[in-house]
């Protein structure tokens, strides 16, 4: 069985638009994992702390047969590959990946919580979704176009393709 599962990437150091595309490459070869469709990348100025640099963002859209903590687990081995540390919560990091849906799924574990606790309200994950599939709802129904449509203004910027390799 597989199941389609959206995840948001995210980094503000170290040549962001390298990085995003340097995890795309490493998503696609998960095992047992295809890769569907990925996003434009964008410039968001950062939630949380302000003294960082701005954020590249973007989603990928993935098929998989990896239950959600497996993915987790690949996740955040392809983080560590990157160099991440975990300095500060909402601080600046090379590369962050996060499961922002996994089918109709609602989990909520010390590990994971899915849909992403912190989606309604973030464009930088919300327009990314749009881009791949401007239909796509939450478990419960509530269109993500809705949520885009209300969620704070972070100054997304659509960064054209030669930004990115
Ligand atoms: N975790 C729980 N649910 C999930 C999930 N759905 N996907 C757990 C991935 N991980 C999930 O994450 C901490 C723990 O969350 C993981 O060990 C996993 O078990 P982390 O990335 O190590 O820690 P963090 O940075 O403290 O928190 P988090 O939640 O990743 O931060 P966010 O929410 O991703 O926010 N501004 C802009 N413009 N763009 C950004 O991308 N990102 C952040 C980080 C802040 N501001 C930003 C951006
Ligand atoms: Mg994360």
């Amino acid at each position: 069985m597989t199941t389609d599962t959206f995840i948001g990437l995210g980094s503000n150091l170290k040549d962001p638009a390298a990085q995003l595309a340097r995890a795309v490459s490493g998503l696609a070869a998960l095992p047992d994992t295809v890769l569907i469709a990925q996003s434009a990348f964008y410039a968001s100025r950062p939630v949380g702390p302000q003294d960082q640099p701005d954020f590249v963002n973007g989603a990928v859209w993935l098929r998989t047969s990896l239950p959600a903590h497996q993915l987790l687990d690949q996740l955040q081995a392809i983080e560590q590959a990157h160099g991440r540390e975990r300095l500060r919560h909402w601080g600046p990091r090379t590369l962050d990946l996060d499961i922002l849906l996994y089918g109709d799924q609602i989990l909520d574990d010390e590990r994971l919580t899915i849909p992403h606790r912190e989606l309604r309200t973030r464009d930088f994950a919300l327009q990314p979704l749009l881009d791949l599939k401007a239909d796509l709802t939450l478990p419960d129904g509530t269109p993500i176009a809705e949520l885009r449509s209300q969620c704070p203004d972070n100054g997304l910027r659509k960064l054209p393709p030669a930004d990115y390799p």
